[in-house]
């Protein structure tokens, strides 16, 4: 087709598929109700994108999952972790396969059994759940689901596009096994999963589909643990083998979220009929590479499926040309998503509440298709059949420029003022010395992460309070009550340095972007995270500037219940940004820093009211590392030196600390050394501390609070196992080093099981003190 996009978000305009989902693991609904509310929403999607313009064959993806689409392979293949195998065969109709209540509890985990890892896709926000594969997974064409949803269209008489992840990206976000053999890599099973997909090729061939998606994104980046030489053989291998099979739909092999680099010519050397090119977060590949795509389609992937600007439909049109001009002669483009747009909202139309500028500025899922058919019909017919569209976003982009929030001259100038010393505290041998005098703490201080439990009263009155229900006083005391109960709580369990616990926040990154202007929040913007779980990433548009302080009111009513130091809570420039849609007219650097200056007044205003602790929390410093290797000493440049702007300010008394979570910690730790927190928090509790010879080895001479309780799971540690992993956390990095304190906030937590773990906490640290 000439225009298409490369996925839809799955959840609903209304968040239908979460509500299904949910009623379905809470018992309130039954199996035939869950598979008739998704088809449903299939049903809807399918005509939402038809009445969008999507009418051509094959234009519209079938990309549905009722969980994620790696897990949807896993269960395709039968690739099920040895722990849960004997969920295969529930159904005796589908012998291998998971039935319904198989898949969600490889997502789940059931009792004693954990669920399958969850890591981030790609470089983005959402979380795919990571196959566990070895020497002796079962794989094979198991189950028929995605075939499926292509016959329950073609019944209606839509031939949609089937999206698969595809084989070398499946097995590259794959990780070996607990069980596999020393040598083994995922990819050693590449020949299995080939031959599986041709069945599944066939079988999407049977049910109607004229082509097929396979999506590569692994391609775009060249982190991975195995040499690209394999990777460029098992692309090769892959295609050249799925090629070759005889009945099966026309094959479409989509590079996203970078450029495809090496893999392009190796996917031109294969049979394949089409390539998808992400012209957004990668860029027109050399003209050479482009002649080799001689006799192959090209799918241009122009407009953004990762955030909510309009496309700068001019701009586009200069690349789609210059792409068609370096193509050989004849070959068919195709105008596209770079990504499926599973990362953005629904539709942008729903936000009434938004500041109509903003609004205008804003491109939601549904709107994306209707740029992708606009820039198709450019490309087709030249630029005078698209002359309205071309005008009007040339005036809406004039608009957005000329926007006095859009560039605030004071905020310019005070981030050209910055200078190195800003983002330079004093030497830490001082900081040491000025922190241990004033805070007088014991060795192996304990403390939490942040958040305490929230329990259904905060969320009551804080949902009360939105509805107009509950007046700003009223509200005001029944958090300050919470913040009483949490400090009083801390106070009893002998915990050193104490927090309020944010009752007040309904996000770690949405409670900053409310109180910051530049930033404007949506309605209906959910976005999928992982499942069933959504965020509604707020939209950072402008210039930043902090109109008053933000958290200084709670911290310091906290610390007035308490002789014991209270730290005051941040959430970082880099998460703030992570998890935001993010303005793209100017450069991140300069966003980083406006959140910078912003954060570190804020610090100031701490100090001044007596805090003597600060936490900058980072746990997305991971999670937007370039996916080439190249890009990442620039990013890490920037987002350093944010986290350095926004607590450089700090005198040398004042204790500086930080939090990272979702492991990989050992990818980051250069980074994570140069932020000159004076105490990091991690998770290591899982690893059971495996972490550290390597945080030693690198020489990280600060102090580290490695979580010695997983908060993940409401299992309550004991103190001997609180204690066994505090001691090799003592060994591994002496004493003087070692903070005591779980492995992430407990937001999550219900208040019996948080408890009973920081007593054990608590106990083992005074245990292992000298
Ligand atoms: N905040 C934001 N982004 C994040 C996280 C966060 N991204 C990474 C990680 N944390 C994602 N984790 C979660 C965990 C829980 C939920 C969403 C993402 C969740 N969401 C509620 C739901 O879908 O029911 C909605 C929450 C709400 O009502 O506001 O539970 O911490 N920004
Ligand atoms: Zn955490």
């Amino acid at each position: 087709p000439a225009a298409t996009i490369l996925g839809y978000p799955r959840i609903g305009a209304d968040r239908e598929l979460k509500r299904a989902v949910e009623a379905y693991w809470r018992g309130a609904s039954d199996a035939s109700t869950l598979r008739e509310q998704a088809a449903a929403l299939r049903t809807a999607t399918r005509q939402r994108l038809t009445a969008l313009g999507l009418t051509e064959a094959s234009s519209v993806p079938a990309d549905f999952t009722l969980y994620d689409q790696v897990l949807q392979v896993t269960a395709t293949l039968g690739a099920v972790p040895a722990r849960f195998r004997d969920l295969l065969g529930a159904d005796p109709t589908r012998p291998g396969a998971v039935d319904l209540d198989g898949y969600f509890t490889l997502a789940r985990g059931e009792g004693e059994r954990p669920a399958m890892e969850m890591t981030k896709w790609l470089d983005s926000n959402y979380h795919y759940l990571v196959p566990e594969i070895d020497e002796a997974t079962p794989i094979d064409y198991v189950e028929t689901t995605i075939a499926d949803q292509v016959r329950e269209a073609v019944a209606v008489g839509v031939t949609p596009r089937p999206v698969v992840v595809g084989p070398v990206s499946y097995l590259l976000l794959s990780k070996a096994s607990d069980e596999a053999g020393e040598d083994f890599h995922p990819l050693d099973r590449l020949g299995d999963v080939v031959d599986a997909y041709g069945h599944l090729l066939a079988d999407l061939q049977a049910a109607g589909a004229q082509w097929v998606q396979l999506d590569e994104p692994a391609l775009t980046s060249d982190a991975w643990d195995v040499e690209q030489g394999r990777i460029l053989a098992a692309v090769r291998d892959a295609y050249t083998w799925l090629g070759a099979v005889v009945e099966r739909p026309a094959v479409l092999v989509a590079g996203t979220y970078g450029s495809l680099g090496e893999s392009l010519p190796v996917l031109a050397s294969t049979p394949v009929e089409a390539v998808a090119l992400d012209l957004v977060a990668g860029s027109v590949p050399p003209a050479q590479e482009l002649a080799a795509l001689e006799g192959k389609a090209v799918v241009a992937g122009i407009v953004s499926g990762r955030n909510i600007w309009r496309t700068d439909l001019a701009a586009a049109l200069d690349t789609l040309e210059e792409l068609r001009a370096a193509l050989p002669e004849g070959t068919a483009v195709s105008v596209a998503t770079s990504t499926s747009l599973q990362h953005v909202p629904h539709d942008v139309e729903r936000e009434t509440a938004l500041d109509p500028a903003v609004r205008s500025w804003l491109a939601f899922a549904d709107q994306k298709v209707g740029e992708v058919l606009t820039l198709a019909r450019g490309l087709a017919q030249g630029r005078e059949a698209v002359a309205a569209e071309l005008a009007r976003d040339a005036e809406l982009r004039a608009e957005r420029a000329a926007h006095p929030g859009v560039n605030r001259p004071e905020v310019r100038s005070a981030v050209a003022a910055v200078t190195d010393a800003d983002r330079t505290r004093a030497p830490y041998a001082e900081r040491k010395a000025a922190q241990d005098e004033r805070l007088g703490l014991p060795e192996l201080p304990t403390t939490t992460i942040g958040s305490f439990p929230q329990t259904a009263e905060i969320r009551k009155a804080r949902a009360a309070h939105r509805r107009g229900e509950l007046d700003a006083a009223g509200y005001d005391a029944a958090m300050r009550a919470e913040i009483a109960r949490v400090v009083a709580l801390q106070e009893e369990l002998g915990l050193d340095v104490l927090v309020h616990g944010e009752a007040e926040r309904n996000d770690m990154v949405q409670y900053f972007a409310e109180l910051l202007d530049g930033f404007s929040a949506t309605e209906h913007g959910w976005v999928q995270s992982y499942g069933s779980r959504c965020t509604r990433p707020s939209i950072l548009w402008g210039d930043i500037t902090r109109p008053a302080p933000m958290t200084v009111a709670w911290s310091s009513y906290a610390q007035s219940l308490t002789d014991k130091p209270m730290k005051g809570m941040l959430t970082g420039p880099v998460t703030i940004m992570a998890w935001s849609f993010v303005r793209d007219d100017v450069p991140r650097a300069q966003v980083a820093d406006q959140l910078g200056l912003a954060l570190r007044a804020e610090v100031a205003d701490l100090e001044a009211a007596g805090i003597g602790v600060v936490q900058v929390d980072e746990p997305a410093i991971r999670e937007t590392l370039p996916l080439r290797r190249e890009d990442r000493p620039a990013y890490l440049e920037w987002s350093v030196g944010s986290f350095r702007l926004a607590t450089g300010g700090a005198a040398p008394a004042t204790q500086v600390h930080t939090h990272l979570c979702y492991s990989e910690f050992d990818v980051v730790i250069d980074a994570v050394d140069h932020l000159d927190a004076d105490v990091t928090s991690i998770e290591a509790s899982r690893s059971r501390m495996d972490i550290l010879p390597a945080v030693a080895a690198h020489g990280f001479e600060r102090q580290l609070g490695p979580g010695v309780w997983d908060i993940h799971s409401p299992r309550v540690p004991s103190a001997d196992e609180c204690t066994e992993l505090l001691r090799r956390a003592v060994d591994a990095l002496g004493i003087e080093r070692v903070w005591v304190n779980p492995d992430c906030g407990l937001k999550t937590r219900a208040y019996p099981e948080t408890e009973a773990s920081l007593r054990n906490l608590v106990e083992a640290a005074r245990r292992l003190r000298p």
